[in-house]
């Protein structure tokens, strides 16, 4: 039997609770609606979503599915006009988390179902949002590639390796170039100093931090 949304499920609060791996139901019942979902994790491990749209366009967004945690923070969201199977990525310890579904670009009254996939497991090597901050960085490995995801135009993702021990921090002095791009910084050797603004509050005592922002210019 079909499992259909429970209106009003515009916030947090009011989400519609879903069985993993069973398809809910929506609808969109105006371009302002906005349909929340929860669902329980017992553990680490990776969220998916298969997102089955009324429409089949590759170009133009008609839906944003976002994953937030239980704060609100959004973790991973994507914009979508077709049949898609969303990685939603890591959450790193149990809890409820939610689903966003909301118009895109475009606007459709179709309706679409939406099916959440938990393989629990530990996971690494993945950003763990809300990482906006330089003192919320993920710490990464050195030589090990960190998955991470812009979620929308305005997310920032900040990563950090500790280079200890036994030097105290330098202030830099220049913001890296090229924003936009891996904006890996700065060894901050003595004397060479020169990628990262001093206004980052990056001293820490004792460490050398390696640092890296990503963002979309
Ligand atoms: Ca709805
Ligand atoms: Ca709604
Ligand atoms: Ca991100
Ligand atoms: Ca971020």
């Amino acid at each position: 039997m079909a499992t259909f949304e429970l209106e009003s499920n515009g916030t947090l609060a009011t989400a519609t609770a879903v069985t993993l791996g069973s398809a809910m139901n929506g609808q969109l019942s105006t371009s302002s609606d906005v349909d929340w979902y929860s669902f329980t994790a017992t553990g680490s491990g990776l969220v998916s979503l298969v997102f089955d749209a009324p429409t089949n366009d590759s170009y133009s967004t008609n839906y944003n599915v976002g994953l937030y945690n239980a704060s609100g923070g959004l973790l991973r969201e994507y914009g979508v006009g077709r049949d898609s199977t969303l990685n939603l990525g890591p959450i790193a310890a149990a809890g409820t988390y939610y689903i966003e579904v909301e118009s895109g670009y475009y606007y459709s009254n179709g309706q679409y179902a939406a099916t959440v996939n938990f393989t629990a497991g530990s996971v690494s090597n993945y950003e763990s949002e809300v990482n906006n901050t330089l003192a919320a960085a993920d710490a990464v490995t050195l030589g090990s590639a960190m998955n991470g995801q812009l979620s929308t135009s305005s997310d920032v993702d900040w990563y950090s390796s500790p280079r200890c021990p036994a030097r105290t921090p330098r202030r830099l002095t220049r913001r890296p170039k090229r924003p936009g791009r891996l904006a890996t910084a700065p060894v901050w050797s003595a004397g060479r100093g020169k990628f990262v603004c001093s206004t980052w509050p990056i001293l820490l005592a004792g460490c050398e931090w390696l640092q890296a922002r990503v963002s979309i210019a």
